[in-house]
């Protein structure tokens, strides 16, 4: 079958919203619920039983948010430390000296701002090339993804000179940064970008093609123009290519094609805070969790043959709810979640750790897991058929997940830390977090400390 990409960005600046099917080919949609009941919720059980533990690997850390490996063979984890340092852990050791140390320009003060992500270019073994995203000081919050080097003679030292401003994003309010970046199988760079922040999309940046914000974006770090550090792949769904203007004799396929004010970065759209995107390294498809308003946090999936152009609801919805909860009858916008949980007791900001893909753990390969912040729970999610998914409460943690990342084997690592609203200014004046890694409950190793669990 043919493939359609229906844009409802215009209905739904024109004040209606449509109901619509998921964007992509029917085949690439089989594993999208289509129907309210298929949207998981806690509570569920998973087909093939998964048992975890949550081993400390290392503590000590300044508001560990983000942990990466580099592939390159060296087995190191980078984890980033809010206040703006790179640290690598080597051979089971924190490296006293840092990987990366850019405090001195991001800022810090507020509990969202800081340094968000660390990602290393698909061939980093061959050009040392790397990747952060934070928020910068001199530019009043904006985010900011630059480029760096390693220290050619140093492979556990940047290069603070080889820095090149890939991207700078406009951030009109402290909040709602997204942070995610991560690249795809396609060797393309994904941006996890926020609404902008306050609350309830004051900007109305979710439906609105026009900004940057609150959108998933891929572009192309290899390539650049005179105009932008980067290169717009081609086949991004909102690329307009330029054409003679013909008023007649036009299909209305082909105009749902045009959009002259939309952003050619735009990859997917109606995302409110995207903090943590997975690929699944096996299939490639991308699991975006979405940290919501009050009441609802939702988990999307986006299968590996997607065209994007998904439209993921914000402002209109919060997981299958509409925004705001008081509305009644509204219809639904875009493509509906995998999962969704509710601040009622589970939870109030999700944070995604990914699809295990190791051979350590057999138990666990294809589950997804994802963690909340603030109920420190961890759920592992499982496809069951057609758009039907299951997720099963695993663990109930006594911390507070903040950040996740892979190894080069596969394992999930999991970062925590005390950081909270109203917290000091001083990342460094908070209790110090840890960086945990995720094991078969049965294979915790011996004297290791695991994670502290809530009483139940
Ligand atoms: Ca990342
Ligand atoms: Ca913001
Ligand atoms: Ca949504």
């Amino acid at each position: 079958m043919k493939k359609t990409t229906i844009q409802y960005a215009g209905a739904a600046a024109m004040g209606f919203a449509l109901s619509i099917a998921p964007v992509s080919a029917q085949d690439a949609a089989t594993k999208v619920p289509t129907k309210k009941e298929d949207v998981a919720q806690p509570g569920g059980k998973l087909a093939k039983p998964v048992k975890i533990a949550m081993v400390k690997v290392a503590g000590d850390l300044i508001d560990p948010i983000n942990v990466t490996s580099a592939n390159d063979g060296s087995g190191r984890m980078f984890i980033c430390e809010r206040q703006g340092v790179v640290k690598i852990l080597k051979d089971g050791k924190i490296l006293k000296r840092p990987f990366l140390d850019i405090s001195d320009t991001t800022v810090s003060s507020f509990l969202e701002q800081g340094l968000y992500d660390i990602e290393f270019h698909p061939k980093f073994k061959e050009n040392g090339k790397f990747y952060v995203h934070y928020s910068d000081m001199w530019f009043n919050g904006d985010s900011f993804i630059v480029e760096y080097k390693v220290n050619k003679d140093n492979p556990d030292k940047a290069d603070p000179k080889t820095a090149r401003v890939i991207m700078q994003i406009e951030q009109p309010y402290a909040n709602h940064n997204g942070g995610e970046i991560a690249f795809g199988p396609d060797g393309y760079l994904y941006i996890g970008s926020g609404d902008g922040g306050w609350e309830g999309d004051v900007l109305g940046a979710g439906q609105d093609l026009s900004t940057l914000l609150a959108k998933v974006l891929r572009i192309d770090v290899n390539t650049s123009t005179p105009d932008r550090a980067y290169g717009i792949p081609k086949d991004n769904p909102f690329v307009t290519p330029k054409s003679l203007m013909v008023l007649f004799g036009v299909s209305e396929e082909a105009f749902a094609k045009i959009h002259p004010n939309a952003r050619p970065e735009i990859w997917a759209y109606g995302i409110r805070n995207p903090w943590k995107m997975h690929f699944d390294k096996k299939t490639g498809d991308l699991y975006i969790a979405d940290v919501g308003q009050n009441h609802w946090e939702e988990i999307n999936f986006q299968p590996a043959n997607s065209i994007g152009g998904e439209n993921y609801g914000w402002k209109f919805m919060c997981g299958t709810q509409p925004f705001p909860a008081s509305l009644k009858n509204a219809p639904q916008v875009g493509v509906l979640p995998i999962g969704e949980y509710t601040h009622a007791g589970e939870g109030i900001c999700v944070v995604g750790l990914g699809v295990y893909r190791g051979k350590k753990y057999p138990s666990l390969d294809g589950t997804y897991f994802v963690a909340d912040w603030g109920s420190g729970k961890i759920w592992g999610m499982q496809h069951q058929k057609g758009g039907k998914w299951a997720m099963e409460e695993l663990l109930n943690c006594a911390l507070m997940p903040t950040g996740s990342g892979e190894a080069e084997d596969g394992t999930i690592y999991m970062t925590t830390a005390h950081a909270n609203y109203g917290g000091p200014v001083k990342p460094a004046d908070n209790a110090r977090g840890a960086l945990w890694m995720m094991v078969e409950a049965d294979k915790v190793p011996k004297g290791a400390e695991t994670i502290p669990l809530d009483k139940k």
